[in-house]
């Protein structure tokens, strides 16, 4: 049975009591999700006040990606703020609905997070962006078809990820690019076909995540800041086919360096 919305939020409220109660921390500033190639970062973003498994909490549950975690850690970070950090997330290729897919999100603001940093790894499709460049999530176009939202529920998203937060991390991590993400279902890869649409709708990247998880952030009042890390060329942009194994690799290879750069910009939030 899929998940209707207020049961979501009950769930979300039965998180946020457990992990309180589990953590001693009343309430959080600011949660992570990372994503494919960016979970070295979770042991760079300050000091580690906590910790415990993803699949202990309710409504949540294991991972089932390789190369896609499953820990909650809680760090003091450099700013002096407390920030939840998911090393791992539901899909929407899981086809378990989209209620798991925003639990993370909907969890860390019960928890009384005001600010989603969202990571993602995805393809590219700007041949200047090599594998290992980090792009700032400037808008979203959501192709799944789907929502968070139930009912009459008509969210702003002329500003889904925060102007203020994408000036902040480059001030902090010097000039990064922007683009617009663009959220298959996944989770085939797309045809080269489906990235020249992407790239015709006003596309820049291709994954699989974010854009319902910036959806529920925003319906529940949270600034975001959505960054990817390109793993690879968008299919039909390179000599080669597409590898998940190439692209876990890719990731391996910008560990240190992402982990840097997500430490200076959380440390500024
Ligand atoms: I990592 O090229 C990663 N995730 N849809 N396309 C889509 N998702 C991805 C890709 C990609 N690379």
């Amino acid at each position: 049975m899929l998940m209707g919305v207020s049961e979501a939020f009950d769930l979300a409220n039965e998180a946020a009591t457990y992990l309180r109660s589990q953590l001693g921390e009343e309430k959080i500033d600011i949660a992570l999700v990372l994503g494919s190639g960016w979970s070295s970062g979770a042991d760079a973003l300050g000091e580690k006040v906590g910790e415990l498994e993803l699949g202990d909490v309710p409504g949540f549950s294991k991972p089932v990606v390789s190369g896609h975690g499953g820990k909650l850690l809680l760090v003091r970070t450099e700013g002096g703020k407390l920030a939840a950090i998911f090393t791992g997330r539901t899909h929407y290729y899981e086809g378990r609905g989209v209620a798991p897919v925003a639990h993370g999100v909907r969890t860390a603001k019960a928890w009384g997070a005001e600010t989603m940093v969202l990571t993602n790894g995805c393809g590219g499709l700007n041949p200047e962006w090599a594998p290992g460049t980090v792009v700032l999530i400037k808008d979203h176009i959501n192709l799944t078809g789907d929502t968070p939202l139930e009912g009459a529920n008509f969210v702003d998203l002329s500003e889904a990820y925060s102007k203020r937060l994408r000036d902040l991390a480059k001030d902090a991590a010097g000039d990064l690019p922007e683009g617009v993400y663009v959220q298959f279902r996944g989770p085939q890869y797309e045809t080269p076909a489906e990235v020249r649409m992407a790239g015709i709708l006003g596309g820049d990247l291709v994954g699989m995540s974010t854009t319902l998880e910036t959806i529920a952030a925003r319906e529940a009042g949270m600034e975001v800041l959505g960054l990817s890390l390109v793993t690879n060329a968008a299919a039909g942009l390179s000599e080669t086919n597409l590898d998940h194994t190439e692209v876990l690799q890719t990731g391996k290879d910008a560990g240190p360096r992402l982990a840097a750069l997500l430490s200076r910009i959380v440390g500024k939030l």
